[in-house]
């Protein structure tokens, strides 16, 4: 082995960051140059995302980063999925739009009557996700004016260097890739009306796809290659789990909470199908099969909420250490779909709970509480699915992301679960977007497979055991 260093973008629905990424004789170690927040912008036509401002604090951090460290070797970049701008010519030609803005439910309207939920399965292995791309081309009007229609890291990866590809594994977000072949489905996209403008030439994590142009390469100040990583955050995310047993689920837990297992193959069966679990596409042709779980998007919503009644920020760690004091919380469904847009969250929590027939929690600590032990349930119920579906015996759950630093959910996931967790790394969708650059660089040797990449994280990185406790 030999080492290098690396700058990895990882754009998340909450904030975005520009971290440095050391690699050096399998030794593996992040510095953070920038971290900018992210959210929904909510316009005349809907929720947006504020693109244009992002992408400036890409560039900046960039920037920043090169001035740090002027031996970068390379770019990766990694974001959320499904969302997508449009092209013309250089042009964005409007900001993206938030994949929780409600026109999705008139597109799956749209897409279901001309391609049953069933087939689309059979032929995606998409859970149902009322923000699929593909159900959001189906209401976009603008999507026959565009020259192409870009992903969020390939938009990144255009208007850094010029290149318009897809990269494999966010491109299996579309519900517009076949789950057998990795290749887009045409005859589908036909189907639905979508024009060859967004389906671009598909590109897999380690490839080479451009360097830096014109203005961004003199306001970044150097003239960088970018790598195609596994651009799908949930993927890269899923490299740097240190899977310590064959049979180990992975919940990687942020805004959103992403459990399931790696598979080699797809599974479609009706039982994953009605389970609602998705096959989208790894990085080296992994299939990680999982559910969407609600995730700490519940409680950062509440926050969000009582920070404006307050005025004030929050202490996050206080609050949850005076959540764990509370007893006897009322659990309700973390995936009700009546949750997932944003705003006054703890009002519609209220609501949830009160339609079950169960006493709403009186205080802040006891809501916090709940919401946690409901995450922890959807955490615990999809994990036993994924064993199921997959006839697998679960006998250890990782925890990855930000949720692994929530030790209250870490320990109500192995109790509601009866399995011990293993939490982190933190920062694995950042570790996971470096190592993959760090491979393509050969610093890993020539044939450096996932496996070595999670021993090198699991020689960097140790994880936070909880033990289920019987008594619960
Ligand atoms: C997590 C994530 C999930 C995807 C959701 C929406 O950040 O990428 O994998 O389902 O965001 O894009």
């Amino acid at each position: 082995t030999s080492g290098g260093v690396v700058a990895a973008v990882d754009l998340g629905a909450t904030s975005g960051r520009v971290m440095l990424g050391y690699v050096d004789d399998g030794m593996l170690r992040l510095e953070q140059v920038a971290r900018f927040p992210n959210g929904p912008v909510a316009g005349p036509d809907g929720l947006h995302w504020d693109f244009t401002a992002l992408y400036r604090h890409v560039i900046d951090g960039l920037a920043e980063a090169v001035r740090r460290e002027p031996g970068i070797a390379s770019i990766g970049i990694d974001s959320w999925a499904v969302d997508y701008g449009l092209v013309h010519g250089d042009e964005l030609l409007a900001e993206p739009f938030h994949y929780r803005d409600d026109r999705t439910a008139r597109g799956v309207e749209a897409v279901h009557a001309k391609v049953p939920f069933e087939e689309l399965y059979r032929r995606n292995g998409l859970q149902f996700l009322p923000f699929n791309t593909l159900y959001q081309y189906a209401v976009d009007r603008r999507l026959a004016d565009a020259e192409i229609a870009l992903l969020i890291p390939d938009l990144v990866t255009f208007l850094l260097t010029g290149a318009r590809v897809a990269e494999r594994t966010n491109a299996s977000t579309t519900g517009l890739v076949d789950v057998g072949s990795g290749e887009w489905d045409r005859e589908l996209a036909e189907r639905l009306g979508v024009p060859s403008s967004a389906l671009p030439p598909l590109a897999d994590p380690g490839t080479r796809l451009g360097t830096l142009r014109g203005e961004a390469r003199e306001r970044v100040g150097a003239a960088l290659d970018v790598i195609a990583v596994g651009s799908h955050d949930t993927a890269s995310a899923v490299v740097a789990v240190p899977l310590s047993s064959a049979d180990a689920a992975y919940i990687s837990c942020g805004t959103w909470g992403l459990v399931g297992v790696e598979l080699d193959e797809p599974v479609v069966t009706d039982a994953a199908r009605e389970a609602n679990f998705t096959n989208e596409g790894g990085v080296d042709g992994r299939v990680r099969f999982l559910h969407n779980v609600t995730g700490l998007w519940l409680l950062s919503e509440s926050v969000r909420t009582w920070e404006a009644e307050d005025g004030a920020p929050i202490d996050l760690p206080e609050l949850l250490d005076a959540a764990a004091a509370v007893g006897d919380i009322p659990l309700f469904d973390a995936n009700d779909s009546r949750l997932a847009a944003p705003g006054d969250m703890p009002a519609r929590i209220a609501a949830v709970i009160e339609e079950s027939g169960a006493k709403v929690p009186a205080s802040r600590p006891a809501f916090a509480r709940a919401i946690v032990e409901s995450i922890a349930q959807a955490f615990a119920d999809a994990v036993a699915t994924a064993g199921r579906l997959t006839a697998r015996d679960i006998d250890v759950i990782h925890i990855v992301g930000g949720g692994a630093l929530n030790r209250l959910l870490c320990q109500a996931t192995a109790d509601r679960s009866g399995l011990p967790v293993l939490a982190g790394p933190v920062e694995a969708t950042a570790l996971g977007n470096v190592l993959v650059q760090a491979r393509a660089h050969g610093w890993f040797g020539p044939d450096a497979t996932l496996e070595d990449l999670r021993r090198v994280v699991a020689g960097a990185t140790a994880p936070v055991r909880y033990e289920p406790r019987t008594d619960s």
